[in-house]
């Protein structure tokens, strides 16, 4: 038998916690207060928090439904509301936050007594489906400015389009669990060590790879489709040597795990407007606008199908849209097939 070649690196020597990551980043930054700085970690806070639940869901019997509907009209989910209590708690503590829009939450949640000029839009447990069956679920944030001197945040303070949102990130609870923010210049992932209770730098300055070889949709929408969806769908299952088709196919249903792997491998992730949601599905604030910013900060695309994602001044707190983000290429071929289809 070989003795093993790899041995896991010390995670300690793997690069900087977030912590001193975001305190480094505020050094740069003339005149920084230290409000927004002590935001991020209070959000880092959050997902452990929430990591410590998820890790031991079985254990502590909160798996499963709780018999009641959110806003969206879908079932809710013990771990969300857990989540999602977590996340108001630890933003609600130090005052950085001025009011935490949630997907769990019908309106906004505002913290009069907080000084900060941050609002955090949040979906703090995302992919509850896949709760119940062990497969990853995640948390996405976006962090917006509030303009103090209109006064006390309000519902319309909310409608920011993501080109405007200061930071936004999402957690992936999977077989690690691991932070990704943007503020904008650069996407950095930051793996989780529970034995240290830190998040470490894991992967600086990640790049979305110019072109993939996966794509990501679910199919059992198919006949919900338009004609430039499917002809899209048709085009990346054919066979073409030259330009790497077919390619593959994974979907997991949870939006933070398929954004994930396109974000590091390339490739495409759409979930596209169908027959039964005409607007589309997924979340603008909280869902489409944080990992838009983060495919753009890394170099890839995100887009409605023809339009950019970042450019939508929201007229709705639970707004949907259609949501494809990826490598370059892979989404200016799907806006070339669908737009060529579906004028
Ligand atoms: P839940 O948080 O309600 O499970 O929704 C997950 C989600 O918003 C997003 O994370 C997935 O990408 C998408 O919905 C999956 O939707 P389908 O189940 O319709 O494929």
């Amino acid at each position: 038998m070989t003795s093993p070649s790899w041995n896991p690196p010390d995670s300690s020597q793997v690069g900087a916690t977030l912590e001193t990551f975001i305190l480094e980043g505020m050094f740069q930054v003339p005149g920084a207060t230290g409000t927004f700085t002590a935001l991020l970690n209070q959000i880092s806070l959050t997902a452990k928090l929430i990591t410590g639940r998820v890790r031991s869901a079985g254990l502590a019997d909160i798996l499963g439904y709780t018999g009641e509907t959110n806003v969206q009209g879908e079932t809710v989910q013990k771990l969300d509301i857990i989540a999602n209590e977590t996340m108001i708690a630890s933003l609600r503590r130090q005052g950085h936050c001025a009011a935490l829009a949630s997907e769990e939450l019908e309106e906004p949640v505002y913290f009069p007594k907080a000084t900060g000029n941050y609002l955090v839009v949040a979906d703090p447990l995302d992919g509850s489906s896949n709760i119940d069956v062990n497969v990853s679920i995640g948390t996405i944030f976006g962090i917006l400015r509030h303009d103090r001197s209109k006064g006390p945040p309000t519902l319309e303070s909310f409608m920011q389009r993501g080109r405007d949102y200061v930071a936004s990130g999402y957690v992936i609870y999977g077989s690690s669990t691991v932070l990704v923010l943007t503020t904008g210049k650069g996407v950095h992932a930051f793996t989780y060590d529970p034995t240290a209770g830190e998040f470490f730098l894991s992967h600086e300055n990640i790049r979305c790879p110019t072109k993939g070889s996966i794509y990501s949709v679910n199919e059992g929408n198919q006949s919900r489709w338009s004609e430039g969806v499917k002809r899209w769908v048709a085009h990346v299952k054919d066979t073409d040597k030259a330009s790497g088709r077919p390619y593959s196919h994974r979907y997991v249903g949870s939006l933070v795990a398929d954004a994930h792997r396109t974000l590091l491998k390339g490739g495409i992730f759409a979930y596209p407007a169908d027959n039964k949601n005409p607007k589309g599905k997924l979340r603008l604030l909280y869902e489409a606008s944080p990992v838009a910013m983060i495919f753009e900060a890394a170099g890839g695309r995100a887009t409605l199908g023809n339009s950019s994602v970042l450019d939508i001044t929201p007229s709705e707190l639970h707004q949907r849209v259609p949501l494809i983000v990826g490598s370059t290429e892979d989404v200016d071929t799907y806006e070339r097939i669908v737009g060529e289809y579906d004028r």
